[in-house]
């Protein structure tokens, strides 16, 4: 019973790395303060993809054409991941 329960765990431990792998990068929160080329300034909370706390900060962005549909004091949601030292905007859309 100790082995099956054992193995129940492991299993549920592995679908949920699995799911995780295959999930995308997790949303983070923010506000738009400023729009200049591709860098957006975003008072954003805590971004979890990049173990960051809430601030207000300039981003470049990569989905630029996202980001043209977007102007200062919308509210959205964004993935950021670290790329060569930089915390770079993968995605960003307006929040629903
Ligand atoms: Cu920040």
């Amino acid at each position: 019973m100790k082995l099956l329960r054992a193995f129940a765990i492991a299993l549920s431990l592995l679908f949920s790395f699995a799911s995780f792998a295959a999930d995308e990068v997790p949303w983070a929160q923010g506000t738009i303060k400023k729009i200049a080329g591709d860098k957006a300034t975003i008072a954003h909370g805590p971004i979890d993809s990049v173990g960051m706390g809430p601030m207000t900060m300039q981003f470049p962005v990569k989905d630029t054409a996202a980001l043209a549909k977007l102007k200062a004091g919308d509210k959205v949601r964004f993935q950021a991941i670290m790329s060569g030292g930089d915390i770079v905007v993968t995605r960003i859309e307006a929040a629903k």
